[in-house]
């Protein structure tokens, strides 16, 4: 076993959790490097449903779990989310989680920027799973967040929050026409959870570093998706993070020749949540029935998802972007009764085709998906155990995304419990 990052190589909600959940048994370390709880990972364990948001989907594996530098954390969803595991028999003690005191804390100020500015755009909304994600790391990068370890000192803590709060109050007030927030009451508010989360607050980085000295197994597990990168995605209608494996290395503090697998996740077909170019989306009744049959709504929002043909497009891309080293399918059994289906080579954008992802987001919303049609194998694939037993054109339509995409299939998942997961290599 290696250490492994494992990213989304589509628009998120490639079944990251259930994978991550799989491999973590393998691994000593699960640590989360990007996002918040805009994330929502799915594990179903003996027929039981788990979401997690915030804790690493090592959890269920009694891995020791870490949240790393990069994630940006609503400290009382993340309390909520330790008590929903415990209620479910799962031990999050301060032993088995630690969050890094350079994690950024996701304030009330947040949501509430978050919630105005997208009411405000209106139509041209990005869709924001209204957690707080966007304006956290914009006060990141504008070197005005508060960070766990500023928890540590109450004064210093209470300081900070009342100053950036004057700002604050006055965009909700003058810009977003909305209430403005009582400094007093948020620090009130962060003050009563201290205690609770003080025994979780760690140096990540070290705590990890350390142990891969000594021989530990990190399984990075990456959340949202490659085209929602903020920089590669299809910006502005992306997340405000970096989701492609680089970033597993900065977002936990280690350095990247650490960093040796790198697992991308493929939906068999695709999915987006929230607005955004989606060059492969079906408006049709396949959409619906794929929508229908894979239970396509969000995990945190509940959002209904937008469903498409598989887009070669963008798997290409997200290979290079993330140095692949293999590819894990997933939700295949989802197509198990369609006659036919498509997978899109390239796009075509003003008389010329285009088999590089595009940076316009007009060419994006303008292009023409060309496709290949491939026979369905309409049986069912959902209780398969291994590779020889699957009809002749589900194999052939798996070899067909490996020879496109360069990388090799080492899983196959037919399904959301553990049971149906098929390991090639
Ligand atoms: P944000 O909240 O600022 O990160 O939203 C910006 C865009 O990123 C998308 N986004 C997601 N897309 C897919 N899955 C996500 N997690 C949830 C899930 C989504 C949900 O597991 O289903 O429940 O709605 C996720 N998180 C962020 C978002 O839709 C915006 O397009
Ligand atoms: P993540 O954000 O990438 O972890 O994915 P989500 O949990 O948001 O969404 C994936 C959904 O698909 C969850 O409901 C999973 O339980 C489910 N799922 C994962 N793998 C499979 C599979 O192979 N087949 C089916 N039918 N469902 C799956
Ligand atoms: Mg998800």
């Amino acid at each position: 076993m290696s250490n492994i990052v494992v990213v989304g190589t589509q628009w998120g909600d490639e079944g990251k959790g259930k994978i991550v959940d799989i491999l973590s048994g393998s691994s000593d370390y699960v640590v989360r490097f990007q996002g918040g709880n805009n994330a929502g990972h799915t594990m179903v364990v003996d027929g039981k449903e788990i979401i997690s948001h915030l804790v690493p989907s090592g959890i269920l594996q009694k891995k020791k779990c870490f949240i790393g530098n990069g994630v940006v954390v609503d400290p009382m969803v993340l309390l909520e989310e330790i008590d929903y595991l415990k209620d479910n028999q799962v031990d999050v003690s301060p032993d088995m989680l630690k969050i890094s005191n350079r994690a950024h804390m996701i304030m009330p100020y947040h949501r509430a920027i978050d919630n105005a500015r997208e009411i405000k755009k209106g139509a041209d909304k990005i869709g924001t799973t209204g957690r707080g994600i966007g304006p956290c790391y914009e006060d990141r990068a504008t070197r005005r967040g508060i960070r766990f370890a500023d928890l540590l000192d109450p004064d210093f803590f209470a300081d900070k929050v009342t100053t950036i709060m004057e700002e604050k109050n006055f965009y909700l007030e003058k810009f977003f026409d909305t209430e403005p927030l009582d400094p007093k009451e948020v620090i009130k508010e962060y003050m009563a959870l201290r205690d609770r989360l003080l025994p979780y607050i760690a140096d990540v980085s070290v705590i990890l570093n350390k142990g891969m000295d000594e021989g530990k197994k990190v399984l990075f597990e990456g959340a949202q998706g490659t085209h929602l990168d903020i920089e590669h995605g299809t910006y502005p209608f992306v997340t405000s993070s970096s989701t492609v494996s680089g970033n597993a290395a900065c977002g936990s503090g280690v350095g990247p020749c650490r960093l040796e697998e790198i697992i991308g996740i493929v939906k068999a077909y695709t999915t987006r949540v929230g607005a955004g170019p989606f060059p492969t989306e079906l408006f049709d009744d396949t959409g619906e029935a794929i929508q229908k049959k894979g239970a396509e709504f969000g995990a945190t929002t509940g959002r209904r998802r937008r469903c498409g043909w598989l887009d070669m497009v963008i798997l290409k891309n997200a290979a290079r972007l993330n140095s692949l080293t293999g590819l894990v399918i997933t939700k295949l059994d989802v197509l198990d009764e369609l006659k036919e289906l498509k997978i899109c080579t390239g796009y075509e954008y003003n008389g010329e085709i285009m088999e590089d992802f595009p940076a316009s987001i007009k060419a994006l919303e303008n292009c023409t998906p060309v496709y290949e049609t491939h026979p369905g194998w309409q049986s069912d694939t959902s209780k398969l155990k291994s590779l020889d037993q699957f009809p002749e054109n589900a194999k052939k339509y798996l070899a067909r995304i490996e020879e496109l995409s360069g990388v090799k299939i080492k899983i196959l998942s037919v399904g959301p419990g553990r049971e149906a997961t098929i390991i090639l290599d």
